[in-house]
């Protein structure tokens, strides 16, 4: 029984000193994370990479990634440097000028590709064309303050034939690529024909780029070919399976799902839309986001269905997943990222670590499933939902991603996967990811709290990351100007474009930014009298912030108020988020007929009307 006495005053003075010392000398165990200790924090994680990444240069490289138990290194990939690759950008975003430039000169001259080696096309593109890509945007550009003087496009040659050598993979039926290429032979004759979802449809933001940069439209076109290829076999419920038979285009898997094998064809989905302002992309991503939400969303959570039936098969959380909330935030639908973070997050605080693999229905880590090897997916979203609500709390949450990473994960000579979840026990790689993403999104989180003085949040351009984390900016060569056109029809209409903007417009050496840019193409259909430009997003008037500066999601409940919105003025909320405004959902898309995309890249049919289309 317990004992009723009363508090003796010893006990009290007890009580009353514990109370002194947790409010006095440890306010940040009790309390949020305040911002000195978020500039402590930022600091630490930079602390972090460098343990990983000096770790890597003095035991791995130039092996792919580093065995940080055991100080070796092991060739995971195309026996490439890997990891320094994947690490560039995040080195210039860091600001260490010396150490991302004598990286760029390293392999400059020390890369080739030329190389009997076969390698997954999803993973190079991602990794190494991204990492490539990225570098040399940020190393070729006075405005990103990380301008290398000696640098003369090495990394921009080397992303082209690089590039060049994946191409052979989209040589199908489908148009949907190979898994897998060999960099000097191209297809081995006994190449499975079976690619993920992922694997095919996350590939359109490096290959535009490259499209862009090289001025050379077979990359993009590739890309984009493979997108429709995938969209073409979706089910009736506009649902995509995980594996697919890139010759017949019959599914192999169809479980649907927003983690394993199927994450990153939604997000690049949006996020070609966001940078290259194609809206083919959008129209998918629309479709594709509401059947998501309506079969695999199970508030909070998200479930893995058939995609004909939409029966459950999976009611699993898989840690890919995670990526979800930050998508959704760039998407504008803030309300469900918020709730689906907080269910993911308790998983993390749970075991310390999300495992691959949650059972839903038991609340327990799934089976053969008990792993962490470094994903980033959960602090990506983090750092979105900080950046759009600046809600302390995903700071706290950050801050425990680091204690746990810091406590269990570190080891000798760098960041040790976790076997499991549960005993925490380690294991001898470091996926170079951990680089790339994870580290990079940590970073980014505390540093928005300090106060962001960084490329991607007080940068010259806004940025696109890769599903690898790589910065991708909107500069005017990347995001051309023809393409934005098309939000002219979209949120603008003639009478609603101000002179002084079409005086401007008319001049396609001006741009949003303010600088020279890509003058329009001479057989552009807006390069004699229709007065279009890039910039034109943002100047509309009467345009609500996320018009103007994204896309955002409102489901078509919502539409009367948002057209009181625009009605009334701007409305922000101080963060430019992304707006998707979600269009019927009836549609009579038909990649082969390409019907629709032709409807939606037609602005002068869109420039008569009044009203802004519902899209
Ligand atoms: C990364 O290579 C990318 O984020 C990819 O989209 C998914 N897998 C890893 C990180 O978990």
């Amino acid at each position: 029984m317990p004992s009723l006495r009363r508090p003796t005053s010893a006990s009290i003075l007890v009580s009353l000193l514990f109370l002194f010392l947790s409010v006095f000398l440890c306010p940040t165990l009790a309390d949020g994370v305040t911002p000195e200790e978020a500039k402590q924090l930022r600091d630490e994680v930079r602390e972090m990479f460098y343990h990983a990444f000096n770790g890597y240069m003095d035991h791995a490289f130039p092996l792919d990634e580093l065995k940080p138990q055991s100080c070796g290194g092991e060739d995971s990939l195309g026996g490439y440097a890997l990891t320094l690759i994947d690490a560039l950008d995040t080195l210039a975003l860091l600001g260490d000028r010396d150490r991302f430039s004598a990286s760029v000169e390293w392999i400059s001259k020390n890369l080739q590709f030329d190389i009997n080696k076969t390698v997954s096309v999803f993973e190079t593109t991602i990794r190494v064309l991204g990492g490539l890509l990225s570098a040399h945007l940020i190393a070729s550009d006075y405005a990103t303050g990380m301008r290398i003087p000696t640098y003369d496009n090495q990394l921009l040659n080397l992303a082209e034939d690089l590039g060049r050598r994946l191409l052979p993979a989209f040589d199908t039926p489908s148009g949907i690529p190979f898994g897998s290429v060999n960099l000097r032979h191209g297809v081995d004759e006994h190449e499975s024909k079976i690619t993920s979802t992922a694997g095919g449809g996350t590939l359109t933001l490096e290959f535009g780029v490259l499209s862009r940069l090289t001025n050379d439209s077979i990359f993009e076109q590739a890309t984009k070919n493979a997108v429709r290829g995938l969209w073409a076999q979706r089910s009736k419920l506009n649902l995509v399976g995980a594996h697919i038979n890139v010759f017949t285009g019959e599914w192999t898997q169809k479980d649907a799902g927003i983690g394993t094998s199927i994450d990153s064809f939604y997000e690049y989905l949006l996020k070609a839309y966001l940078l290259f302002g194609d809206e083919e992309y959008l129209y998918i991503f629309q479709e594709a986001y509401a059947a998501a939400m309506q079969y695999l969303y199970n508030d909070p959570w998200y479930v893995e269905v058939n995609m004909d039936s939409a029966a459950v098969v999976w009611p699993l959380f898989n840690s890919l997943q995670a990526f979800w909330p930050g998508l959704q935030v760039l998407a504008g639908d803030i309300d469900p990222a918020i709730r689906t973070h907080t269910a993911f997050f308790s998983v993390w605080k749970k075991y310390g670590f999300t495992p691959e693999g949650f059972n839903l229905a038991t609340f327990s880590v799934q089976h053969g499933q008990r792993s962490y090897p470094l994903r980033p997916e959960l602090m990506e979203s983090t750092y979105w939902l900080y950046k759009a609500t600046r809600d302390p709390k995903y700071l706290d949450a950050g801050r425990d991603m680091v204690a746990s990473l810091q406590y269990s994960a570190r080891c000798a000579c760098g960041y040790c996967h976790i076997a499991d979840v549960e005993s925490h026990k380690q294991e001898d790689h470091m996926e170079s990811f951990f680089l790339a993403e994870t580290v990079k999104y940590l970073w980014l989180l505390f540093d928005l709290a300090v106060g962001p003085d960084n490329l991607v949040d007080n940068g010259p351009y806004k940025y696109i990351f890769s599903t690898e984390g790589h910065l991708l900016p909107a500069t005017p060569e990347i995001s051309l100007v023809q393409e934005h056109c098309s939000y002219f029809g979209a949120y603008c209409n003639t009478s609603n474009i101000r002179q002084d903007v079409l005086d401007v417009a008319t001049n396609p050496r001006d741009n949003l930014y303010g600088r020279v840019g890509t003058a329009l193409p001479s057989n552009s259909r807006y390069s004699d009298s229709t007065p279009v430009s890039g910039f034109i997003k943002g100047i509309c008037p009467g345009l609500t912030h996320g018009q103007k500066f994204g896309i955002s999601y409102i489901s078509p409940g919502h539409r009367a108020h948002e057209d009181d919105s625009r009605n009334q003025g701007e409305q922000t909320n101080g963060e430019s988020h992304s707006i998707v405004i979600l269009q019927s959902q009836n549609s009579d898309y038909s990649p082969s007929e390409n019907k629709y995309h032709e409807k939606l890249v037609e602005p002068h049919e869109r420039k008569q009307t009044s009203d802004p289309p519902q899209i």
